[in-house]
């Protein structure tokens, strides 16, 4: 018998929900293989105190020790910031987070992160009842080769060419995707440009998240502006952790600017 199943829930309904009421999301992307130690994780939680963010995006490309439990049970018993892994391969999984975005790296055409990774962890994926996000994961050039890139043999969009971005981010969203990601790369020079941003808004009906080499307030911003529902910071927070009061402050602000509209 054919079974009703939607496999999205509290994660992907607060993210609407936000949609909806006009506010904007931010999630702190938290590598394991940079935050591998209690204290690098303790820094990471102090540097939060007074700060709003809505999510921890836990992934990275590399894993190179395959232990995501440490990084995902120290933010559980330390913080009540909801966690999402945000896996760069199957290996990212981890049952004991809120979520995980079930990414499908389609600006590429290597099968084994189209749908390889998937049919590996799907068995168990779907036992262990965790929320699954569908994403559409979409790599616009950043201005400089990325791990992402390197490591999944795929080449990423041209940055000028926001036709073939906006007809890959449509082609998402045909085939049932939930989500869309808009990915400079970990490191990127420039972030996905804020006028490919505005089109793929524009072109589809989903959330839209947008991240990679968001280092600067200025840049959150354009990104939030140009329709962003989430944006994604890691690197910037890695080297200076004060960097996320400035853009949670930034978030904010911005957020409440939309409430009185
Ligand atoms: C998450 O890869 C990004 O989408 C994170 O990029 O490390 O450049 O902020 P940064």
């Amino acid at each position: 018998m054919i079974q009703r199943i939607s496999m999205t829930g509290r994660i992907y309904h607060k993210l609407l929900d936000a949609c909806s009421s006009n506010q904007k999301s931010l999630s702190v992307l938290v590598d394991p293989d940079v935050y591998d130690s209690e204290s690098r994780l303790s820094l990471l939680v102090e540097s939060l105190e007074d700060c709003h963010i809505d999510y921890f995006f836990i992934g990275g490309s590399l894993l190179r020790d395959p232990d995501t439990g440490f990084v995902v049970d120290f933010l559980k018993s330390h913080s009540k910031i909801p966690i999402v892994i945000f896996p760069g391969n199957g290996l990212y999984i981890n049952n004991s987070a809120d979520a995980v975005l079930f990414l499908s790296l389609i600006s590429g055409r290597n099968p084994e992160f189209l749908i390889g990774q998937h049919v590996s962890v799907a068995t168990s994926l779907k036992r262990s009842g965790i929320e699954v996000i569908p994403t559409g994961y979409i790599l616009v050039d950043g201005g400089r080769t990325t791990s992402v890139s390197y490591l999944s043999f795929t080449t990423p969009i041209p940055g000028d060419k926001p036709e073939i971005v906006i007809a890959t981010a449509i082609a998402g969203e045909l085939l049932g995707m939930k989500l869309i990601y808009l990915e400079a790369g970990s490191g990127a020079i420039h972030p996905v440009h804020e006028k490919v941003i505005k089109q793929v808004r524009k072109s589809i009906g989903l959330p839209l998240i947008v991240g990679g080499g968001i280092n600067t307030v200025e840049k959150a911003i354009n990104a939030l502006e140009a329709g962003a529902d989430m944006i994604v910071v890691g690197n910037k927070i890695e080297q200076h952790p004060e960097f996320i009061k400035d853009v949670s402050s930034i978030l904010k602000k911005y957020n409440e600017s939309l409430d009185v509209h």
